[in-house]
C-alpha cells in the first residue's frame, strides 16, 4: 500500500531521532515527519543571541551507546545552541536515520481509521500516509508563545520570538531593543544582546532568581576522563531521580544549622549549574526551607546590582525553584550598565504595541526591535494543536476539552486513541528530569512495547480509562503536595491566557517512574487493553 509503514514518527528532535532508529533497528518501518528543514527541534529553532543549554553537556546527550557517547566531545560545560544542533546532525548521520525522515512536513491531522486499525494521517502540504501506530515526538516547550498585546502589527520596526529567531544574524548594533520576558529565554539573551544593542529595556512582570552558569570550556584531560566515566556515570542517571549523576538529597534546608547551610549554598553557588536547586530535598516542600534559599539568592542579586533604585524590582518574591530554575552568565550585572533599563510591568503594565515601540501605563518607548521572550504554550501546546482523532472521531481537543482536562496513562497513552504514543507526553517526569535521559526511556519502553506486540498478535493496545483515570489523579496529588503548585508559570498553564490551571509532570522521579513502567510492561500492558 502506498506510503503505509508499521510507525509514523511525529517531530525529528532527541525523541524522533532515538524513535526513527530504534524502530527501524527492531525491524519496523518508520516514517518521520517534521515541519522543520533540519533535524534539532527546539535546538533547529531556538538561534536566539546566548541560546545555550542549562543541562551540563556531558549529561544532555543520548546515552544508550557508548560507542557513539564516545565519538562526541563537547567543547564546554554548557553547550551553545549551534554546538547541540551539530551533536543532533551527527547523531542522525552516525545512526542514519535521515533517510526516513521527511523535513518540510507538517502535521496537520491524524485520524484513527476503526474499520483497518491504522492512523491516517494528513500533511499541510497535502500528502497522506497511514501507520499502524502514531508517535508524537513533538516536545513539551515547541509552541511558542506571543501574548496577544494590542496593536502588534502595528510595530514597524522588527520583531523576534526567541523560540522561533531568524536563521540569519539579526543585527542589533546601534539598536534600541526591547525584550519582554526574564525567563531561561530573556535571561540568557539580555547580556547578549546588550552587549551589541544601543539601547535594551526589559519589560520584566516577575523578577527571577538565578544562579551563574559557570560556564567554562573543556580541557582535552576532562574530555578523556568524561569519556573514562562514562558506564558509571551512565549507571548512576539511569538509576536517579533526575536523570543526572546526582543521588536524591536527603537534606533539609531547615534542618540543616545555618553555619552549614550557608556553606552548602555558597559551595554550590561557586559551582555554579543546576547544583544549588539539587542540593536538599524539601526545597520545593516547606516554605521555610524555601524562603531561606530564597533569601540567599536575593542576597546575591543585591551585592551585584550597584544601582538602589533598581535592584529593589529585581528582587524576586515566589518560591525559589517553582519556576524552572535560572542560569545566567552576567543577568543581574547588566542592569549595572547605563544603556540598559528595566521596565517594571507590575507598576506600568503594557498597554498596547505601537507604530514606534511599546506604551505602558506610564509612557511609549520608542524601539527598533522587539524581542518576545514571552515562552511556550508548554506540555499540551503541540498535541492540541496537531488534530488528532481517535475512536469515534473524538479530537484531542475535545477528549481534554480544550485543555481544561488533561488525562493521559504515564504520560504514554491516552484511552480513547489506540496506538498512538507519546514521547515525554503530559504527565510523565520529562521536564523536571534531563530530558534526553527520560526520552531514552520512553523510546525504549515504545519500542519494546510495539515488539511485543507483534509477537503476540496484537492488533490495538490503548489504556483504560481507569488507569489514565487513576494516574491523573496520581500526578495532581504529588504535586499537590508541593510548592510547584502555588506558583504562576509555565509548569502550571497560566502563563498561557484562557489555558486551564493543570501540573502536568510526574514530580516522583525518573527511577521510580521507570520501575513502575516496567512493571506495567511486565504484567501484561497492566492498565491498557489490547485486541
Ligand atoms: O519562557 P518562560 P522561556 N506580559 O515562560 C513573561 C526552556 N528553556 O522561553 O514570569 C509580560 O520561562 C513571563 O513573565 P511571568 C526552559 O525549560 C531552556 O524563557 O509569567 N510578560 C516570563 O518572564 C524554560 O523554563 C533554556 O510573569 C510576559 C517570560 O515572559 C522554558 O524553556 C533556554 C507576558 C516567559 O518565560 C521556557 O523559557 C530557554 C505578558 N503578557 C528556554 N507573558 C536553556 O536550556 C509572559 N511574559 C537555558
Amino acid at each position: 500500500m502506498a506510503n503505509h509503514v508499521d510507525a509514523i514518527v511525529i517531530g525529528a528532535g532527541f525523541s524522533g531521532i532515538y524513535m526513527t532508529y530504534k524502530l527501524r533497528e527492531e525491524g519496523f518501518t518508520v516514517k518521520t515527519l517534521e515541519k522543520a528543514a533540519g533535524v534539532g527541534g527546539v535546538w533547529f529553532l531556538a538561534r536566539y543571541p546566548g541560546a545555550r543549554c542549562d543541562s551540563d553537556s556531558i549529561y544532555y546527550n543520548y546515552i544508550f551507546s557508548e560507542e557513539l557517547y564516545k565519538k562526541w566531545s563537547w567543547s564546554s560545560r554548557f553547550a551553545a545552541q549551534d554546538e547541540i544542533l551539530s551533536y543532533l546532525n551527527f547523531v542522525a548521520d552516525e545512526l542514519d536515520v535521515k533517510k526516513e525522515m521527511q523535513f518540510n512536513t507538517e502535521v496537520k491531522s491524524a485520524i484513527w481509521d476503526e474499520d483497518q486499525t491504522k492512523w491516517l494521517v494528513i500533511t499541510a502540504q497535502g500528502e497522506e500516509f497511514t501507520a499502524t501506530y502514531l508517535i508524537s515526538g513533538v516536545g513539551c516547550l515547541s509552541t511558542s508563545s506571543i501574548p496577544n498585546f494590542q496593536g502588534r502589527e502595528s510595530f514597524k520596526g522588527e520583531s523576534y520570538h526567541t523560540g522561533n529567531w531568524p536563521h540569519t544574524p539579526v543585527d542589533l548594533n546601534g539598536k534600541r531593543v526591547g525584550v519582554i520576558g526574564t525567563g531561561s529565554s530573556g535571561v540568557q539573551s539580555i547580556p547578549v544582546i546588550a552587549e551589541e544593542a544601543k539601547e535594551v529595556y526589559v519589560f520584566q512582570r516577575t523578577p527571577q532568581y538565578s544562579v551563574p552558569t559557570r560556564n567554562r570550556q573543556f580541557t582535552e584531560e576532562e574530555i578523556a576522563q568524561f569519556k573514562e566515566a562514562f558506564l558509571d556515570a551512565r549507571e548512576i542517571m539511569l538509576n536517579s531521580p533526575s536523570g543526572l549523576p546526582i543521588p536524591r538529597s536527603t537534606r533539609s534546608v531547615v534542618d540543616t544549622p545555618e553555619e552549614e547551610r550557608v556553606a552548602i549554598l555558597e559551595d554550590a553557588w561557586e559551582k555554579g549549574g543546576m547544583i544549588l536547586n539539587n542540593a536538599f530535598y524539601d526545597i520545593v516542600i516547606d516554605p521555610k526551607s524555601n524562603e531561606l534559599v530564597s533569601e540567599f539568592l536575593r542576597g546575591k542579586i543585591r551585592e551585584k546590582v550597584k544601582k538602589s533604585d533598581v535592584v529593589e524590582h529585581l528582587l524576586p518574591y515566589y518560591y525559589y525553584s517553582t519556576k524552572r530554575p535560572i542560569l545566567d552568565t552576567n543577568y543581574h550585572d547588566t542592569y549595572n550598565q547605563d544603556h540598559v533599563t528595566l521596565v517594571n510591568l507590575r507598576q506600568q503594565p503594557i498597554e498596547c504595541i505601537t507604530e514606534n515601540g511599546i506604551q505602558t501605563t506610564e509612557k511609549e518607548y520608542p524601539l527598533d526591535i522587539i524581542v518576545f521572550a514571552t515562552g511556550y504554550d508548554a506540555m499540551t501546546g503541540t498535541l492540541l494543536k496537531l488534530d488528532i482523532r481517535g475512536r469515534n472521531g473524538v479530537s484531542l481537543q475535545e477528549k481534554w476539552e480544550n485543555g481544561a482536562k488533561v488525562e493521559t496513562y504515564l504520560g504514554l497513552g491516552l484511552a480513547g486513541f489506540p496506538n498512538f504514543f507519546t514521547i515525554t507526553g503530559p504527565q510523565s517526569p520529562s521536564v523536571l528530569t534531563n530530558v534526553p535521559t527520560a526520552i531514552e526511556q520512553h523510546v525504549e519502553w515504545i519500542s519494546d512495547c510495539l515488539n511485543y506486540l507483534r509477537e503476540h498478535n496484537v492488533k490495538t493496545i490503548e489504556p483504560t480509562v481507569e488507569a489514565e483515570v487513576q494516574w491523573s489523579k496520581q500526578c495532581t496529588e504529588i504535586a499537590n503536595g508541593t510548592l510547584f503548585t502555588k506558583t504562576e508559570s509555565w509548569y502550571t498553564g497560566s502563563n498561557i491566557d484562557g489555558k486551564s490551571r493543570d501540573f502536568l509532570i510526574y514530580l516522583n522521579g525518573l527511577d521510580n517512574y521507570r520501575q513502575l513502567c516496567n512493571e506495567v510492561a511486565e504484567h501484561g500492558y497492566k492498565g491498557y487493553q489490547l485486541q
